[in-house]
């Protein structure tokens, strides 16, 4: 379908699969990133394999009045947004003694304020219109901590009390808000997370595609729910459990 969906990180991992992917079924992705070299080669792919034009911004999300006038532009130029994916979001994987404050300061500025400003900066849009939908990447970490996760399972727990009280306060109206739970993903993410390096060589083999991930998000904006949780594992120590 014609969709315009926004997507936040999508010079990467899933929500670069997911842009791609959401062309092949006829939406119009909105790619949205820091690194404009990286958002403009995943539009000429995606033109190049859809014929789809995927208009790109280079945003930082942590930037409030970026995001201000970025919206602003997008709802400008399209008229609305249908769907907004908030995907973009990191981890630095470090014990609590040992986490840096500026660490942990700057993935709250991303993974939770920055979703507060994206959402914000669409939501009157949608309210007018009374339909759109809200998709926040979270995580398993949401709904679990474990050694050296506590900043990054803290973002994703804030991001779940999010979505789930804002698709409370949205209950009357034609507006979805979904939260969406996956384990660890084949994606750039671990290369920045992974301090140690052995988080990722432990956890490798489980590790889920993201073209699954992309699937899943497909089928939720199709028919919107709640929350899906993917299929995932945590690693303690070196011990794996899985969700
Ligand atoms: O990671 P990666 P994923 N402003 O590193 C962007 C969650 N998750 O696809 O700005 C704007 O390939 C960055 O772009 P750039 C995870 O927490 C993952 O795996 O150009 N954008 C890139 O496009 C996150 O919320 C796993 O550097 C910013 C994108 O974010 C989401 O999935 C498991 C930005 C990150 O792409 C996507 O992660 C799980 C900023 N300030 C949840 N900072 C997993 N991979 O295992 C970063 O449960 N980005």
């Amino acid at each position: 379908q014609n969709k315009i969906i926004v997507i936040t990180g999508a010079s990467s991992g899933i929500g670069l699969t997911l842009a791609l992917d959401v062309a092949k079924k006829g939406g119009t992705p909105v790619l949205l990133a820091r690194s404009t070299d990286k958002l403009q080669r995943a539009s000429a792919e995606i033109l190049k394999v859809t014929g789809i034009v995927a208009p790109f911004y280079t945003l930082d999300v942590s930037d409030n009045e970026a995001v201000l006038k970025t919206f602003a532009h997008i709802l400008e130029k399209h008229t609305r947004v249908d769907v907004l994916i908030n995907n973009a979001g990191y981890a630095i994987f470090d014990t609590f003694i040992e986490a840096k404050l500026e660490d942990i300061k700057g993935m709250f500025d991303v993974n939770v304020f920055g979703l507060i400003a994206c959402t914000k900066a669409v939501l009157p849009a949608m309210l007018k219109k009374n339909s759109g939908h809200i998709i926040n990447i979270a995580s398993q970490a949401g709904k679990l901590a474990t050694p050296k996760s506590s900043v990054y399972s803290a973002t994703k727990h804030a991001v779940l009390a999010i979505t789930n009280s804002l698709r409370m306060e949205l209950m009357d109206t034609s507006i979805f808000v979904s939260a969406v739970n996956p384990g660890p993903i084949k994606t750039p993410f671990f290369d920045r997370a992974d301090v140690t390096g052995n988080y990722t060589k432990n956890v490798e083999k489980l590790m889920l595609e993201p073209a699954f991930v992309s699937e899943k998000i497909l089928q939720l904006i199709d028919k919107p729910k709640r929350e899906i949780n993917l299929p995932g594992w945590m690693g303690i120590g070196t011990t794996f459990y899985q969700l």
